[in-house]
């Protein structure tokens, strides 16, 4: 989000000649509103306080959903950020007997031990649909994608959370992303709603210790017949992760420590970027102990992920100001994008315009004629345009599963460029 940071640098010049054209226009009280909200504005995001575990991808990984500050400025997030400003993929889960489970002997390692059935998971390894984002139904667990400047530098992070009906021993959350599609290639025999694994699948773990006293975020990648282990550095560098520490957080429906948590991991320096060809469908799953061969407990649906890259260089945009209709049947999307700032968009696709100028017809994406479904089909393209000057447009790029995205003109009624 560079281009938005960049919109909030109120540079001297640009301050003094704001200043001027409100000056010659506005009456005094509103003057004095306006001076103190463009101050404020105008506040190097060098300046803002910082806060405990927010250092790796600027997210608040402070084991709550909320956001510990006044916004703007939108960094750091945390989940309740709206609109979220990173691709989303949600799990929901069912609890007793009616759960998706694994039967038992089912090894995490070992595919071909692998039964899927219904019924109770253990409460401790039960994942459970209790997070509820700014309000919204309750939910198992979320993962997110978003690129994100780190030393100066746009990086990939990748960032989860997940809920659980027990904290009557310790988490073991496992995230598995697959390249195989369950529906022409499962895991087993027995268990055919998820898939099979193949070399280059992998495996991100969030492990509590001691009730949630400390907590290990490890990864691994399949190699054809076992897990080999990827480095993720250390905790508060390349990767962080928390629990919820007090028993009642705003938006969590249970009351209980170590029954949410959360971790963030700098993908592009330690796994490795995802790749904007790649197709990966995810999942949720528990163990029963820390070991890989320990037996799996609960599992959630297979959801494909939805993810971005980060390629400035797929930018077209002549005009400032973009729009693009985003289409999927399979998923139920028919989104145009966008609206300035919608008060509804709370994830992935979302567009939004911030800073000075925001408001000026010029820096808005106007009504345009956006071309009927049916043409080429991109599989990208999703632009956030800068406020305040054309040449900054950035693209980003949002791949998903089967997305038909239609790119509107950029030459807009109001376009300076
Ligand atoms: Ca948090
Ligand atoms: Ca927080
Ligand atoms: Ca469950």
């Amino acid at each position: 989000m560079k281009n938005v940071r960049e919109g909030f640098m109120l540079t001297k010049t640009r301050f003094q000649r704001l200043w001027r054209l409100l000056a010659s226009t506005a009456p005094r009280p509103l003057l004095i509103i306006t001076a103190l909200l463009l101050l404020l504005i105008g506040l190097p995001l060098a300046n803002r306080a910082t806060f405990a575990g927010n250092t790796v991808g600027s997210f608040e990984i402070d084991g709550d959903l909320t956001v510990e500050h006044a916004v703007p400025p939108a960094e750091p997030i945390d989940w309740d950020s709206s609109p979220f400003p990173a691709a989303l993929t949600t799990f929901t889960d069912g609890t007793g007997p009616t759960d998706d489970i694994f039967g038992q002997g089912s090894k995490e390692d070992t595919q071909s031990t692998w039964n899927c059935v219904a019924g109770s998971a253990p409460p401790k390894d039960d994942i459970v649909n209790e997070i509820s984002i700014n309000g919204a139904s309750p939910i198992a667990g979320e993962i997110a994608v978003r690129f994100a400047p780190a030393g100066g530098v746009q990086k990939q992070f990748l960032y989860a959370n997940w809920s659980r009906l027990s904290n009557n021993g310790d988490a073991h959350i496992d995230y598995e992303f697959n390249q195989a599609d369950p529906s022409t290639t499962p895991a087993s025999p027995g268990c055919p709603q998820l898939p099979a694994r193949s070399p280059g699948d992998f495996l991100i773990s969030f492990d509590t210790q001691n009730g949630g006293g400390s907590i290990t975020l490890s990864a691994f990648t399949w190699n054809g017949s076992a897990f080999v282990p990827l480095s993720v550095g250390s905790q508060g560098n390349l990767w962080d992760a928390a629990v919820n520490t007090a028993a009642s957080i705003t938006g969590l429906t249970a009351t209980g420590t170590n029954l949410f948590g959360e971790l963030a991991l700098n993908v592009t320096d330690t796994i490795g970027e995802i790749p904007c060809n790649k197709v990966l469908f995810a999942s949720m799953k528990t163990r029963a102990s820390t070991s890989l061969s320990a037996e799996v407990k609960d599992r959630t649906k297979v959801k494909p992920l939805n993810f971005t890259v980060f390629n400035p260089a797929g930018a077209n945009a002549s005009g400032n100001a973009f729009a693009a209709r985003i289409q999927d049947t399979v998923l139920g999307i028919n989104q145009t994008l966008p609206a300035a700032t919608p008060a509804t968009c709370t994830q992935g696709v979302c567009s939004s315009q911030s800073g000075i100028g925001s408001t000026s017809n010029s820096n808005q994406v106007l009504n345009v004629a956006v071309p009927p479904p049916g043409g080429s089909v991109l599989q990208a393209n999703v632009l956030s345009a800068s406020s305040t000057n054309a040449r900054r447009a950035r693209a980003r790029l949002t791949r998903r599963q089967t997305p038909r995205l239609i790119l509107a003109s950029p030459s807009l009624p109001g376009s300076t460029s």
